[in-house]
């Protein structure tokens, strides 16, 4: 029976991943920073599943912390999910985001080369790396140049490139998955498909009557999250660490979500969508769609398409 930690299990992709490892007959542990409302902290991880996981108080930013949690449970996995994920909100938290993001990969990093240098990481990286840098085909790969344009995206280079250089440096066993974006009915609903969705179902039940967004040009590879999170297993199932992109190779516009969720429950979006600068970013990344090649040579493929994923997205908003 092998041991995984995942740090942001109780995030959205934590929560897949928690399910997909007790399947595979993982002993599973996660690290939860301390809020104050302790229910709202577990309530993405299913009943039924919490019995068996084993949850400790550790913070990214605290690397004491991290040691203490490695030393308790040896893990053969370490899938480092946790992250102030959200990219608006890095302008307002710039520092924050990267003490979370940069400063606890570091930290996540040192705590495994003292205590287990054996175990295999997972680095949650992001297409948000890229920023407005595209291949001459349309596409961002593994080795399209990185120039990010948020703090966020800033932070996560910074954890690519420490992960690189741990694992160069010190023969670690460190893979970055650079995911471009996926979602699902647990997605944070302050992230553009759970709100979206989310809204047009309450405009749809009379609970609400307009939708405010903000850049509706941008063009996202959007996947399903219950597929990414195998990937990232996957990529710790080789014998050698290497680095993948994770995308499904289809861009849609923010405005194709708009326009397909509102078909798909019978109402005009043009009478319920309005545009606030609020939601603008100081500097936005334009359009992201990807090519995961290389993964996809390991046997990845995604199940979901964009339309099956939003429409179990509007079957659970509907059915509450
Ligand atoms: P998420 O739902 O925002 O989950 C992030 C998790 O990190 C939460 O469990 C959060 O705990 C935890 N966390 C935040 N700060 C922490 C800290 N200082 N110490 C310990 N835990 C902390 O994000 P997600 O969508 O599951 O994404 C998982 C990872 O993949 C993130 O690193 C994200 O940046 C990255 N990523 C996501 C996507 C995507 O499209 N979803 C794409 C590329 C990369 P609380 O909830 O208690 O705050
Ligand atoms: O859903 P979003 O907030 O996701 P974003 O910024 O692409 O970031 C997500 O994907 C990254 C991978 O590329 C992850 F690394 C990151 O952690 C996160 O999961 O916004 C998507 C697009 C943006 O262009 C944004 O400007 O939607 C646009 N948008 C338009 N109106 C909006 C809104 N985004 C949000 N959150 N809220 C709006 O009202």
């Amino acid at each position: 029976m092998k041991t995984a930690l995942i740090t942001g299990i109780n995030g959205q992709d934590g929560s897949y991943l928690t399910e997909l490892l007790i399947k595979k007959n993982y002993k599973v542990w996660g690290i939860l920073k301390r809020n104050s409302v302790a229910e709202n902290q577990t309530s993405r991880i299913p009943n039924e599943l919490f019995k068996q996981v084993k949850l400790e108080y550790a913070d990214m930013t605290d690397m004491s912390s991290l040691i203490r949690v490695l030393q308790l449970c040896k893990p053969d996995e370490i899938y480092n999910l946790a992250a102030q994920s959200h990219v608006r909100i890095s302008f307002d938290q710039p520092i924050y985001t990267t003490d979370s993001i940069a400063m606890g990969t570091l930290n996540l990093l040192e705590a495994i080369r003292l205590t287990c240098p054996k175990a295999k990481m997972y680095q949650a990286s992001s297409s948000e790396m890229f920023g407005n840098n595209i291949d001459r085909d349309g596409y961002q790969r593994e080795t399209t140049p990185m120039s990010p344009v948020s703090p966020y995206g800033c932070a996560k280079v910074y954890s690519y490139n420490i992960c690189n250089n741990y694992k160069n440096a010190y023969d670690l066993f460190v893979c970055n998955g650079i995911l471009f974006n996926h979602e699902s009915p647990r997605r944070g609903t302050n992230f553009v498909t759970n709100k979206v969705v989310k809204t047009a179902v309450e405009i749809k039940k009379s609970l609400k009557n307009k939708l405010v967004l903000g850049n509706l040009e941008a063009t996202r590879d959007w996947g399903h999250a219950k597929d990414y999170v195998k990937a990232m297993w996957m990529i710790l199932q080789q014998n050698t660490p290497n680095n993948y992109v994770c995308a499904t190779g289809i861009s849609h516009s923010v405005q194709d979500l708009v326009e397909y969720t509102f078909s798909k429950l019978d109402l005009n979006w043009k009478e319920y969508v309005e545009t606030n600068a609020k939601y603008l970013r100081p500097e936005e990344l334009k359009d992201l769609k990807g090519d995961s090649t290389l993964l996809r040579g390991l046997g990845w493929e995604p199940k979901y398409t964009f339309e099956t994923m939003i429409d179990e997205m509007i079957e659970y908003w509907q059915s509450l």
